[in-house]
């Protein structure tokens, strides 16, 4: 029986004179908009060689449901209304639509649904970034990953080859650890966030006594739940999440710990048939969502 389906192959050489995917390497023909391997804007590529500069990526990183939609999404948001003197060109509106899925969900008092595993359909954010004091231009590629391939590719290098090419491009990282987990107690925050920090340390395959000099950003998420990772985060880390504190300390040069919060206050929704509770973001009160940002590129 036939499933219907048709397989296409496109043989190589038609790619032979396109692009190259700046993320993946894939070869891709010049009229192509997104990478046929990984998906990310090509567009990238484009600009960059029209300016004659390195492309300069920062990516997002952190287990699943720690709130890496929700960052992205309101981060890009501040972006392009001008928060700290920045002015943000969004490059196609496929860079557009993860904004406005978080947008229009928290508007409707609702968390976005959750990001598919499939590297293909990830949300490839791209946005050339202005820094007006400074007159700095970056180009910023920013994936919304699937925590959970970020997770397989952790446990097992190269899964997901797009993962390693991207974090090893990448000139400043932000990783998100969810705060409210570890104040309740919880070692796991703390053991994903080594095992990421340790995933990174090992790819940039540093001598023994160098330490990472990429910038990385460590955010307290979800810090409503904990308001005193606002004044100390770095005592905060410290206290309860040692382990990363401690890889970090001794493996990485350039680290900075950061808290944020999107939200205001929460209510909790029963569903009426099978008792499953939500969290209902009553109103959007964004705190900390820019400074790490900030940091980022006063680092790059
Ligand atoms: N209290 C609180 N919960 C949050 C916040 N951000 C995200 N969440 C919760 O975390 C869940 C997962 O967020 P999401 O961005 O989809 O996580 P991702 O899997 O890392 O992309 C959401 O559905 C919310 O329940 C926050 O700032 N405060
Ligand atoms: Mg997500
Ligand atoms: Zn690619």
């Amino acid at each position: 029986m036939s499933t219907g389906t048709t397989v296409t192959t496109t043989p190589s050489s038609t790619f032979g004179a396109g692009v190259e995917c700046f993320v993946c390497g894939a070869a891709n023909a010049v009229s192509a908009l997104q990478c046929r391997e990984c998906s990310a804007s090509l567009a990238l590529v484009h600009d960059a060689k029209a300016q004659e500069r390195e492309p300069k990526v920062v990516s997002i990183v952190g287990e699943s449901n720690v709130g890496k939609t929700v960052y992205l999404g309101f981060l890009l948001d501040m972006l392009s209304q001008r928060a700290g003197d920045f002015e943000a060109i969004p490059k196609g509106a496929y860079s557009i639509d993860l904004q406005q899925v978080v947008i229009s969900h928290m508007a409707r008092r609702q968390f976005p649904p959750k990001t598919p595993m499939e590297a293909d359909r990830w949300y490839w954010a791209y946005y050339q970034i202005l820094q007006k004091a400074t007159n700095k231009w970056v180009d910023l590629v920013m994936p919304d990953m699937a925590g959970e391939s970020l997770a397989a590719e952790v446990a097992t290098p190269k899964t997901f080859r797009v993962i390693n090419s991207l974090l090893s491009k990448s000139a400043g990282t932000i990783l998100l650890v969810d705060a409210a987990m570890a104040a309740n107690g919880s070692a796991h925050p703390d053991f994903f966030a080594l095992k990421m920090i340790s995933y990174i340390d090992a790819m940039h395959r540093a001598k023994r006594d160098e330490r990472i000099t990429t910038p990385t950003a460590i955010v307290l998420c979800k810090a409503d739940h904990c308001p005193e990772c606002f004044d100390h985060p770095r005592r905060f880390v410290q206290a309860n999440l040692n382990r990363l504190w401690n890889l970090t300390e001794s493996r990485f040069a350039n680290v900075e710990f950061f808290a944020c919060s999107v939200v205001g206050s929460l209510g909790y929704a029963a569903s009426e048939t099978d008792g499953y509770v939500t969290p209902v973001p009553l109103h959007t009160a964004l705190r900390g969502v820019l400074e790490p940002f900030q940091w980022i590129i006063e680092q790059v």
